[in-house]
């Protein structure tokens, strides 16, 4: 049946307001005016900072919404003037946002797009309205995404065609989680042949920062978590060294120093605290050391540190979504993952059908899987 042009009605998962389980429902999906696309999603995964908005940390979220952004889909229909993208196409949706034209599409070393800051919680698409109904109410977006749901509309800036071969089933990862990780070590640290690497927090993010060290040539990868559990993972995916603070008297950056000879090159924190923010700047080699923050800190939580860090030589950055500008990398990172460059499915610990979303939500807050998979 062709659906171009009507409303179409199909179960989500609709979050009604914080601290509430996710409640599958019919919802109606208008179609997509000028410069939108409607996308049948295929598999999506199930990432922190979902987690975050239905533990209520980011204050400023509007509810009731669909949460998602980590997914890849089939195009339904398109709005008028779309062209990058068609029915039947394979696509990712995009969190950060790529119009080309802003001042931070047009700066070479940004991926910030300044038309949909992904910062900015509004909840909407950009002409200010929503595509989602259910049971007469309003249903808002999710950093201009929303993929717990069997369609959704973005606007076209957030989304990009990839590759007819690509398995829609790993491909998601690249939506956020893999690249956020990877992008860091390759795109935002230039991690380089031979360079030494520290890696706190062994979630999603830091195992894929793993990933991109390994491939960029590190020759010491030190894995740092307070779970020992997470180890035998990264080092499956390229950790040479783990290491857990609470097994050791003295500060984290003292050991990893020592282990270092002052300490590493790079030193990514991929956990959102802003003590180990501090400790990766320590860890980091006083003359050369570059701190990468991956990690979202609470809103209100401030960085503080002596200066003196920096006067010798150290370098603190971050990135979002590894750096990378999404429209012109995702499809290259599909290729390269295609190409065997690198490998995600170390990443995906669990497959659920999509009705089960609630219990990939309890696996993740207990710590036992990394990346669950929904698949529709
Ligand atoms: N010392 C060492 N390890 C620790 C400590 C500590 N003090 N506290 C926690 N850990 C470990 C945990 O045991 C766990 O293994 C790991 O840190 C954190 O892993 P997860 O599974 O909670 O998290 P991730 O990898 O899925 O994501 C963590 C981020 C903080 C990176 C994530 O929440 C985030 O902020 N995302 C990236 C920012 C971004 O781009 N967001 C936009 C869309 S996601
Ligand atoms: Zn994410
Ligand atoms: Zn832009």
């Amino acid at each position: 049946m062709d659906t171009t042009g009507k409303v179409i009605k199909c179960k989500a998962a609709v979050l009604w307001g914080p601290h509430q389980p996710l409640k599958i429902e019919e919802i109606e999906v208008a179609p997509p005016k000028a410069h939108e696309v409607r996308i049948k999603i295929i598999a999506t995964g199930i990432c922190r900072s979902d987690d975050h908005i239905i533990e209520g940390l980011i204050q400023d979220s509007k509810y009731p919404l669909i949460l998602g952004h980590e997914a890849a889909g089939i195009v339904e229909s398109v709005g008028d003037g779309v062209t990058t993208v068609k029915p039947g196409d394979k696509v990712i949706p995009l969190f950060v946002a790529q119009c080309g034209e802003c001042r931070g599409c047009v700066e070479p070393k940004s991926n910030m797009c300044c038309k949909a800051q992904v910062g900015q919680h509004t909840g909407l698409m950009l002409d200010n309205t929503s595509r989602f109904t259910c049971k007469g109410k309003l249903i808002h977006n999710f950093i201009s995404t929303s993929t717990f749901t069997e369609y959704t509309v973005v606007d076209e800036i957030n989304v990009v065609k990839i590759h007819d071969d690509a398995p829609l089933d790993e491909a998601c990862l690249i939506g956020c989680g893999f690249s956020t990780g990877y992008g860091s070590a390759v795109n935002a640290a230039k991690v380089e042949p031979g360079s030494t690497c520290a890696v706190f927090g062994l979630g999603g993010i830091g195992l894929s920062v793993i990933i991109g060290c390994k491939v960029a040539g590190a020759s010491r990868i030190i894995a740092v978590d307070v779970n020992s559990n997470k180890f035998a993972k990264a080092k499956e995916l390229g950790a040479t060294e783990c290491v857990n603070p609470k097994e050791h008297e003295n500060p984290i950056h003292e050991v990893i120093q020592k282990m270092t000879n002052g300490g590493v090159h790079y030193a990514f924190e991929c956990i959102g605290n802003t003590d180990i923010m501090v400790s990766a700047l320590l860890s980091s080699h006083f003359s050369c050391g570059t701190a990468v923050m991956v990690g979202v800190a609470p809103s209100d939580s401030t960085l503080s540190f002596s200066p003196l860090l920096l006067l010798t030589g150290r370098t603190v950055k971050g990135a979002i979504f590894g750096g990378f500008k999404s429209k012109d990398c995702v499809p290259e990172l599909v290729s390269d993952l295609i190409a065997k460059k690198f490998k995600v499915d170390g990443l995906v610990t669990h497959k659920l059908p999509f009705h089960e979303i609630n219990k990939g939500f309890d696996l993740l807050r207990k710590g036992e899987s990394i990346r669950t998979v929904l698949e529709f």
